[in-house]
């Protein structure tokens, strides 16, 4: 039987070493931008939200086996991911995108240190995530290439073939009703490429098995749309004070899960997803208790 596993407490004390590798970061960074893009930046990656990114990396990296020389260097490599994600929030908030107000209880970055700043602050971000992958993965005892390996994988699932590329789909798809597909190939890119990354650059950087690392990508994938379709149905169902962020896909007239399927059929297919998640990394005999109490987390979070 497997032990119950105490997500809070695991949580609380990953999110602590997440924080505290954005720290090393961000005053590394520190000598190389001016007063006010630096601000920028810093509100818009310290401002709280749940790391899973950097997260899932570093509970990637240790389900596959990777050696531990330092723990610092592990969440080094996972901050990079979430340098990624700060400037996409950066930016997806901006008044020529959502046009939003409130990201994680505060006020977006534009509203406090305006456009520019949070427009350059985004793009600087970009390269420092590059280095910060190189750099933490040399850390951890990659060779020059698998670094670069490492580092192609953040910068793929960022950029047109990600990230950007489901944002690009998400603009064409707004005000109108997408069909399930469209919406499952949207989200694939826009919010499951940067988390199926987290996964697969922690199974690189740990030199996992090919059969391991084709896993962890399944369980990357199935989590990665797992998790917008609970965005989705807590959208519908959350208050904005415990969402903390407005508006939402629905207020902008975009399709959601909810929209397309109703909220019971939503979440089933959610844990559908989550049931995929499961079943690859039993396909390769990885217990790995947190990778699953974090695909659970990912339909039952409140925010
Ligand atoms: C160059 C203008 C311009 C755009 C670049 C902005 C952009 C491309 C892409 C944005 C993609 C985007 C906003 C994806 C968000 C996906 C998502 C589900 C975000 C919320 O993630 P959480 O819940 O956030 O992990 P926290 O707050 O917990 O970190």
């Amino acid at each position: 039987m497997r032990e119950v596993f105490d997500l809070q407490t695991f949580l609380a004390t990953e999110v602590e070493a997440v924080d505290a590798a954005l720290n090393r970061a961000l005053t590394r960074a520190e000598g190389r931008l001016s007063g006010a893009v630096l601000a920028a930046i810093e509100h818009g990656v310290r401002s709280g939200g749940k790391r899973l990114r950097p997260i899932l990396c570093a509970q990637a990296y240790r389900a596959a086996g990777g050696p531990a020389p330092s723990n610092d260097d592990v969440y080094d490599l996972g901050v990079a991911l979430e340098m990624i994600h700060a400037y996409s929030l950066m930016h997806d908030d901006l008044p020529c995108m959502d046009d939003a107000d409130l990201r994680r209880g505060n006020a977006t970055t534009h509203r406090v240190h305006g456009v520019p700043d949070t427009v350059l602050g985004g793009v600087a971000l970009i390269p420092l995530a590059a280095l910060q992958a190189m750099e933490a993965s040399r850390r951890l005892g990659c060779s020059e290439s698998l670094s670069r390996e490492v580092t192609r994988c953040l910068l793929g699932a960022a950029g047109a073939g990600g990230m950007v590329g489901g944002q690009g789909l998400d603009l064409l798809g707004e005000d109108q009703r997408l069909a399930s597909s469209e919406l499952d190939e949207l989200h694939a890119h826009k919010t499951g490429a940067l988390l199926t990354a987290a996964l697969v650059m922690g199974a690189l950087a740990a030199g996992a098995t090919p059969p391991v690392l084709a896993a962890l990508d399944t369980y990357g994938r199935r989590i990665g749309l797992a998790f917008q379709i609970a965005d989705d149905v807590l959208d519908a169902t959350a208050s904005t004070e415990a969402l903390g962020k407005r508006p939402s896909d629905a207020d902008l007239g975009k399709s959601t899960y909810v929209s397309l399927h109703g909220l019971d059929e939503a979440r089933a297919r959610g844990q559908v997803q989550i049931d995929q998640a499961l079943a690859a990394l039993d396909g390769v005999g990885l217990d790995a208790p947190p990778l699953r109490a974090l695909a659970r987390y990912v339909v039952e979070r409140r925010n």
